[in-house]
């Protein structure tokens, strides 16, 4: 980790881009970082602007006691709204990206979508299960009609509760009904979010922060995981792709065409059409051997998880491809697009192409997606990339190392391999935890900062927690930061695991890092941990799973909405650098307290790696302990085998049976 300190970047291929374009003078995220300094005042939450009569900045020794802005609001108010308002934010963003799937999915079935169909009927089934519709003699695009209608009415429904809510475990239903945190209808939790967050409406920072957890969960147990669903049944549920990643990805004599953004919809439809003879030939036709697509950020995952596509990386790769000079377009859509990417791109021959009216950028060619004519607008886009293949000019810093990476670990595939179609269960992982073998489980998601040196956190947190035996799953620009370390090769990861988690992944014959998808996939985390739940043997609530979530290298207002979902739902975790409620030990003492009181989790900011482990490891065996679970000894563990014998599995069935019943 120390060696680290002086570089950018743990990533070999950018930090060789960053010194180019420090070289060369070229503006990129982290020289900006370094000149541009946070702001103490509001990286702390103690600057309000929510109303005209200020900003106004609560600093001082005794701010926290004494000081107030000019209507009264004092630091925990301020520190709590500001919290509120980025969670709310955050859900809003995972939450309108699955609005869109939604209505794509109604378009796919009504026929307005005519490039787009169902691809996976089985989740479909799935899915009306959960929603509560009958799947009686209908066929697929009524069905599939039916659940998009319901799933779009969960976004502006007024009262009740979001359908997902009945996928949680049910003593975690019980706690938030208990506590008021059960989301009515996700547009309506982040609007009163808003509302609760306007000047001198809620002034009680412990009501704030509650609500803040209620908003999440109108994220997790709704937006994000929706968007999983529905991308699923559209594009089909990911199994296991090789491909590989890093900035190395763009190839010398094809037209590259970076995919970044979130939705996954035009990507798809890009990824379709690019093996088409007559798009091949157009490529041909301006000089180039081909057309090579490649990832950026979630999107990345997204075609890395179903297509294999390559990953050029997380969010700050996004200057450094276009510094490779070798993209001929970056098409983007919405969320975590940097602003730099256009003035970046006026330097080199790349096209920016955007693609929402949602996000428009003055240095971009607009394309409009419809997804009436997907296709067509697909092939499109390849074109103008295309026709940018002869401007290329020799500026740029041309890589070609790449690591290889095993992507497309879906929570049904992750079941699926521990017992096959029928018996799939996740038992076989808890009997592993229950033996001390695998001594628990971390979720390392999230993005990069330009505070931190890229991907360091990440890499260094995945590889010690495999070597303790914990089993990692990982999402975001986090899964990205692990596939271009090569930490998601199932050799490397197995030679680098601890003893037990080594012969657990052998036998189920998953890697020690699983690479799970985009950010909105955090979701399959949920989704996995409420099976760990019901297989038995853990207790009967998320909160009591040995497990931890983690964000090392968070940036985003979506971060935060995703940790505090897993808060909600009963998960310690802990994000990098410092607070941003650090200026109010109220609020820090809700976060800490009072949410792990009432609902189980906790939300930590540590800034040293060491001590996030530190800290995630213990965390993991007090949750041991609690279980009265073997002691967690390395190497150590009994001589009974991890896969189970038949009669195990019939006395299981009946078990689980017996608990349904
Ligand atoms: Ni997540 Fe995806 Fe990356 Fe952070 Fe941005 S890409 S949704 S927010 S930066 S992990």
């Amino acid at each position: 980790m120390d060696q680290l300190k002086n570089v950018k970047s743990a990533d070999k291929v950018a930090e060789e881009i960053i010194e180019w374009a420090h070289n060369h003078g070229v503006s990129n995220a982290f020289d900006r970082a370094e000149k541009l300094k946070p702001c103490p005042i509001g990286h702390t939450g103690a600057c309000c602007k929510i109303c005209f009569m200020g900003p106004c900045r609560l600093v001082g020794a005794d701010a926290e006691e004494k000081a107030a802005g000019v209507c009264g609001a004092t630091l925990p108010v301020i520190a709590a709204r500001n919290f509120l308002r980025m969670v709310a934010a955050g859900t809003a963003a995972h939450s309108d990206h699955a609005r869109d799937m939604a209505f794509t999915l109604l378009e796919a079935c009504t026929g307005d979508a005519p490039d787009m169909k169902i691809q996976d009927v089985t989740k479909l089934r799935k899915v009306a299960g959960y929603l509560g519709i009958s799947i009686d003699g209908k066929d697929m695009a009524t069905l599939g009609k039916e659940v998009a209608e319901k799933i779009i009415a969960n976004f502006g429904q007024q009262k009740g509760e979001v359908s997902y809510v009945s996928r949680a475990p049910k003593k975690r239903q019980e706690l938030w009904r208990k506590w008021g945190l059960v989301p009515r209808g996700i547009d309506r939790e982040v609007t009163e979010a808003m509302h609760r967050t306007h000047m001198g409406v809620d002034q009680d920072p412990e009501n704030l922060m509650m609500a803040a957890l209620k908003c999440s969960l109108a994220d997790g147990w709704g937006g994000s995981m929706f968007s999983t669903d529905i991308t699923d049944m559209l594009f089909g549920t990911p199994t296991p792709k090789r491909s590989i990643a890093s900035l190395g990805v763009m190839k010398a004599d094809e037209v590259n065409i970076v995919l970044h953004g979130h939705e996954p919809t035009l990507a798809e439809m890009i990824v379709d059409v690019s093996t088409e003879p007559e798009i091949i030939a157009y490529a041909k036709s301006k000089g180039a051997t081909g057309v090579n697509l490649v990832g950026m950020c979630c999107t990345a995952n997204e075609v890395l998880m179903r297509h294999g596509i390559p990953t050029a990386g997380g969010f700050l790769n996004q200057e450094l491809a276009v510094m490779t000079g070798l993209a001929e377009a970056v098409v983007v859509d919405v969320q975590c697009i940097m602003p730099a990417i256009g003035q970046a791109a006026k330097k080199f021959h790349t096209k920016i192409i955007t693609t929402s009216h949602k996000g428009k950028m003055i240095d971009a060619v607009h394309i409009q997606y419809d997804e009436h004519r997907a296709k067509e607008i697909a092939r499109q886009i390849i074109r103008v990339a295309a026709d940018n293949y002869p401007n290329r000019t020799a500026e740029g810093s041309r890589v070609t190392e790449t690591a290889p990476v095993i992507a497309g670990f879906s929570h049904e595939y992750v079941e699926y391999m521990q017992g096959g179609s029928y018996r799939g269960s996740f038992r076989p992982l808890n009997d592993a935890i229950m033996a001390g073998r695998i001594r628990g489980v971390a979720g390392i998601v999230g993005c990069n900062n330009p505070r931190t040196t890229q991907d360091s956190f990440h890499d260094f947190l995945a590889m010690e927690f495999i070597k303790n035996d914990v089993l990692v799953v990982s999402t975001g620009c986090g899964a990205a930061a692990c596939a271009k370390a090569g930490f998601m090769l199932p050799e490397v990861a197995l030679e680098k695991a601890g003893p037990g988690l080594r012969e657990v992944c052998e036998a189920i014959g998953i890697p020690p890092i699983l690479h799970l998808g985009s950010c909105v996939d955090c979701s399959r985390i949920l989704t996995i941990t409420t099976a760990m739940v019901e297989a038995g043997g853990l207790g009967d609530d998320i909160s009591m799973l040995p497990g931890i979530g983690i964000a090392p290298e968070w940036m985003s207002e979506k971060a935060l909405a995703i940790g505090c979902y897993f808060v909600a739902s009963g998960m310690h975790v802990v994000f990098g650098s410092e607070s941003p409620m650090a200026a109010s030990s109220v609020v820090q003492d809700i976060k800490h307290n009072v949410w792990v009181e009432r609902l189980g989790g906790r939300l930590d900011f540590i800034s040293e790696p060491q001590e996030i482990l530190r800290f995630a490891l213990e965390k993991i065996d007090a949750k041991r302990d609690a279980l009265k679970l073997k002691k967690y000894e390395p190497g150590k563990f009994g001589a009974e085998r991890v896969l189970m014998s038949m009669e195990d599995r019939r006395k299981l069935d009946k078990e689980m049976a017996a608990n349904k019943g």
